[in-house]
């Protein structure tokens, strides 16, 4: 498939999607959506990747849903369109790792976007803002369940019923961000970590993202079962055995993802 919005790399092992409307500062329409869905699930079907990084441009990650586009449709169309789970959402199904590489604007939707993926890596020039409310709607892409979940109810609250930004800074100490680096390197930072992750086997590396997740989705005994179950589930992979014979024989592991 050929993108119009999106550019699509590779760099060894990781794939690497960049949102690429700057006349829109990467406003999210029905085609960029599509077009980062459609790659991603692309990615995530290919063996040679091992993680998946997607970024914007140094000015805007991406700065909400494009308000133009749906500007005038009636609830009875976007209801039909159900263009959250038909498009947008498309990035929260991968399996393999993914890392948000932000900077500038990630605003409503652009940083719903980034709180889909497993990391975010934010330049100190990022700013992660939900101001929905002051345009008339609500985030509808995760931001009052994902964002709550991550930095809690007060933060939560301040952020989506004032339109308050969070600087970069704010958004690591919150728990948001896992790494703030200087502006211009955020996606070689970012890519650097995927390139880590993706020396790891892909079945193993899938299996500690769904534990994990589940953290998200499910009271604690449950979660703890969970990872009980996944973990024995890694004692019947190759790559198990490869990984602690290689530690006990003192050399790098040779995963083959199985
Ligand atoms: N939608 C459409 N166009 C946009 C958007 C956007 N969200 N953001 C920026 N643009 C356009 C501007 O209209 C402008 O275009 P033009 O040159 O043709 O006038 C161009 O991008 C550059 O923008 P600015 O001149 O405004 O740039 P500034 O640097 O002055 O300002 C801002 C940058 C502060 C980011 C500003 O553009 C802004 O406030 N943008 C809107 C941010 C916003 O409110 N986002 C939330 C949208 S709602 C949302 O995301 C809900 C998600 C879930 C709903 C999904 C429904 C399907």
């Amino acid at each position: 498939m050929t993108y119009e919005t999106i550019l699509v790399a590779t760099d060894g092992p990781v794939g690497i999607i960049t949102l690429n409307r700057p006349e829109a500062l990467n406003a999210l329409n029905r085609q960029i959506t599509s077009e980062l869905s459609h790659a991603a699930a692309a990615l995530d079907a290919d063996g040679a990747i091992g993680a998946i990084v997607v970024t914007g441009s140094d000015k805007a990650f991406a700065a909400g849903a494009d308000i133009k586009e749906i500007k005038d449709k009636t609830f009875a169309e976007v209801y039909e369109e159900q263009l959250i789970t038909s498009t947008w959402e498309g990035l929260s199904r991968v399996r393999k790792p993914t890392i948000a590489a932000v900077s500038g604007h990630a605003i409503g939707g652009g940083c719903e976007l980034a709180l889909m993926c497993d990391i975010i890596v934010a330049s100190q020039k990022a700013r992660f803002a939900l101001p929905e409310t002051t345009i008339g709607i609500i985030p509808g892409a995760g931001g009052t369940q994902r964002l709550t979940r991550i930095v809690g109810k007060a933060v939560a609250m301040d952020m989506i019923l004032t339109g308050r930004a969070l600087s970069a800074q704010e958004a690591h100490g919150l728990g948001l961000v896992s790494r703030v680096v200087p502006a211009g390197t955020h996606v070689s930072e970012a890519v650097t970590l995927a390139t880590r992750i993706a020396a790891s086997s892909q079945p193993i590396v899938r299996l500690a993202k769904e534990a994990v997740n589940k953290a998200y989705e499910t009271h604690l005994q449950e979660g703890l079962y969970l990872e009980r179950r996944l973990l024995y589930a890694t004692f019947a992979l190759d790559d198990r055995r490869e990984g602690m014979n290689a530690f006990a024989e003192k050399r790098r592991p040779d995963f083959r993802n199985r």
